[in-house]
């Protein structure tokens, strides 16, 4: 109402200075000046009416998020992305699982909120999965929001990384509803937010401790993030995104417990991978009686079963799978969620609910009935 009022106001003060000019303000200078004037009235109004609009979009988003998602809603949701995961298969492989469950986990660093940073360099290879779920979003951006439709995406794919597979883990996460997106989501526009130490060149404090201040995962309790970082038994690295490249282990799109077992039971040797602008990154390359198993670790997984640090610039470590000491806070659980599955399960479903509601108290997120 104030702004229909100035906008009025303003209009009336353009056409009386029009008047005077043409009536008396013959000389040029002042019809110059008048046009100045109504140039800056008409990006003032502008100005004006971007404003207007942003607020009205804000308020339509906040009666959208207001109305609660039901169970019926997100049973539908879940059917939609089953189908987007299943619709892309490269050699036998649903590289959108881990795809989604990664989006899941970087959206939570600095609060689920929907929205990624792609100028930040932990963040590649992240936009493709955004575009691909953009789709199924669309059909249901009234009913909730995109971080928890991501979020939703990522328990998904979880489920359907265990379906008919004995093996894996079933970690049965709960979907909560209630996250709100940043202002430019999908797209974020903050202070850039903090990964562990470059992004694989960890070492246990830097992983440990990362989980602590962002998640909330106590120091006291390392056997929460042993488990998370069990997710690593899906998807791959990718040269040009990271500048690592293999997977973890031969089942990407199994979340099953070799992630544990090849790192306890291969044969770990340091390999340098270089990437195409030349930066050169180490990691763990794996084999069984003499030959490559095409697998790799990164220091972050590594750091887990050998005290590996110091690491060099590169991520270098001094000492070799031989003569590295045990991890004294880990090592335990590794061995521990090689063989029982449900302990794993267990510690993994307490880290992820944790991780996935970073930035929520309890009262703000509910469970869709
Ligand atoms: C210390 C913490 C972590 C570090 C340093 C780390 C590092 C990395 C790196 C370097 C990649 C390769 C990216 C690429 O080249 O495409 C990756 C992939 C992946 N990460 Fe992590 N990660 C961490 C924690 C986690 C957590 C907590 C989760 C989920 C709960 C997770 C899930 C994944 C998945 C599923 C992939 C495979 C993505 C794909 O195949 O496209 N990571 N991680
Ligand atoms: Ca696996």
């Amino acid at each position: 109402m104030q702004h229909t009022c100035t906008c009025i106001a303003i209009a009336i003060i353009i056409l009386i200075l029009i008047y005077l000019a043409e009536t008396n303000g013959k000389k040029h200078g002042c019809v110059e000046a008048i046009n100045d004037l109504r140039k800056s009235i008409h990006e003032d109004l502008t100005n004006m009416k971007k404003e207007i609009r942003s607020e009205l979009s804000k308020r339509s988003k906040q009666g959208k998020n207001a109305k609660k998602v039901t169970a019926k809603d997100v049973r539908k949701m879940r059917a939609g992305i089953i189908e987007h995961i299943n619709a892309k298969n490269i050699s036998g492989e649903l590289p959108r699982i881990a795809g989604f469950v990664r989006l899941a986990f970087h959206d939570c660093v600095g609060g689920c909120d929907g929205c990624i940073d792609l100028d930040n360099e932990e963040n590649n290879g992240l936009g493709e999965y955004i575009e691909e779920l953009e789709d199924v979003y669309a059909r249901f951006s009234r009913k909730l929001s995109r971080a928890d439709f991501w979020q939703l995406a990522g328990i998904t794919a979880l489920v359907v990384s265990g379906t008919d597979c004995r093996s894996c883990m079933h970690p049965d996460v709960q979907f909560m509803a209630g996250r709100k997106d940043c202002a430019a989501s999908p797209e974020y526009a903050g202070e850039m937010r903090k990964f562990p130490n470059n992004g694989g060149h960890a070492d246990i404090d830097d992983v440990l401790g990362f989980f602590e201040t962002t998640f909330g995962l106590p120091r006291s309790r390392p056997e929460l993030a042993v488990a998370l970082l069990g997710a690593h038994s899906l998807g791959r690295t990718h040269l040009n995104d990271s500048g690592f490249q293999g997977s973890w282990d031969s089942t990407q799109s199994k979340i099953d417990a070799l992630y544990y077992q090849d790192l306890l039971n291969l044969k770990w040797t340091q390999q340098e991978s270089k990437n195409n602008e030349g930066d050169v990154k180490f990691q763990w390359s794996g084999s069984f009686a003499g030959r490559s198993t095409n697998t790799m670790m990164l220091n972050a997984d590594m750091c887990l079963r050998k005290v590996i640090n110091p690491v060099d610039k590169n991520g270098h470590s001094a000492c070799t799978l031989n003569n590295c000491r045990d991890q004294p806070e880990t090592i335990k659980y590794v061995e521990l969620f090689a063989v029982n599955i449900t302990a794993w399960e267990q510690h993994f479903k307490e880290a992820y609910t944790k991780m996935t509601t970073t930035g929520y108290e309890k009262s703000q997120l509910y469970v869709p009935v």
